[in-house]
């Protein structure tokens, strides 16, 4: 088996030395860095069938996630920025209810290692803070993330307060996160929506009247 297959293996056993160790292994022989992440999402995702299925308890899901934060933080300076221009200002958040904050942290690190400058609202974001971060900071891009499918109705109505403080037109709304599909992003009405990183920021420079996706 492959450097690859084994870093989902390791993360799903919560095999922290082996996992540690594979991602030195794979940062060293050159491996993309986003690679390494999409990777480690997928041991993640197994994880969390685990905790579904009754397998795993959440002690195990605290695990898997302390592990992926450490190869996280492994990573992050392979991501660093390379821009000295700011491509424009983002707000983000985990939405009210939700504390998941791993695939927020990486779309952030990826957001920073392509110029982007970011202000992070952290975990369980009321909408009124969102609101009041608009306000103060005048981003291009309010991002947000949800992992619960209850998140999505914080999501929505945090959509709908950012409307209501007449600030919907000065921002983009992106909305990403393991629960976000074609069904939630029709109910949410964003700008754009995705449950990947890369092509989160792919939107955003798009969003912004850069690159196509
Ligand atoms: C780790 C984990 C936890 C950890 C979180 C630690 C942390 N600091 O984040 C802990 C143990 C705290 C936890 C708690 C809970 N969890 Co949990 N958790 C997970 C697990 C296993 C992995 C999540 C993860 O980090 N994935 C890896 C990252 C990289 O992937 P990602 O988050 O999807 O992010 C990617 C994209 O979505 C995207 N993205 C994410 N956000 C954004 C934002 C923007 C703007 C953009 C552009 C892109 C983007 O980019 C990322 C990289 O590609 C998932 C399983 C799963 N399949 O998601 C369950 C899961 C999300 N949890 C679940 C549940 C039920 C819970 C609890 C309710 C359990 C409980 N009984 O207490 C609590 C809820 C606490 C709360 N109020 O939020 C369920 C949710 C079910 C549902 N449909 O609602 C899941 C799906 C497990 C399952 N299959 O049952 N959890």
């Amino acid at each position: 088996m492959t450097s690859r297959g084994k870093i989902v293996d390791a993360i799903v056993d919560l095999d922290e030395p082996t996992a540690l160790g594979l991602a030195d292994e794979m940062i060293k022989s050159g491996v993309d860095p986003v690679e390494i992440l999409e990777r480690c999402r997928e041991g993640m995702s197994i994880v969390g069938e685990r905790f579904e299925s009754g397998d795993f308890f959440l002690s195990e899901m605290i695990m898997a996630a302390e592990i992926f934060n450490q190869i996280m933080e492994k990573i992050r300076p392979q991501l660093k920025r390379s821009f000295i221009e700011s491509k424009g200002k983002i707000v983000i958040g985990t939405v009210e209810g939700d504390v998941h904050d791993i695939g927020k942290n990486i779309v952030i690190a990826l957001l920073e290692a392509e110029g982007f400058d970011i202000v992070d609202l952290g975990v369980d974001v009321p909408p009124k803070r969102f609101v009041e971060a608009i306000r103060k900071h005048a981003p291009d891009i309010v991002g947000m993330s949800s992992l619960l499918t209850v998140a999505i109705e914080s999501t929505k109505r945090t959509v709908d307060a950012i409307a209501e403080a007449g600030l919907r037109d000065k921002v983009r709304v992106i909305i990403g996160g393991g629960r976000v599909d074609e069904y939630t992003t029709e109910y949410v009405k964003p700008d754009a929506s995705t449950d990947n990183a890369a092509q989160g920021v792919r939107l955003c420079k798009k969003l912004l009247g850069g690159v196509e996706v």
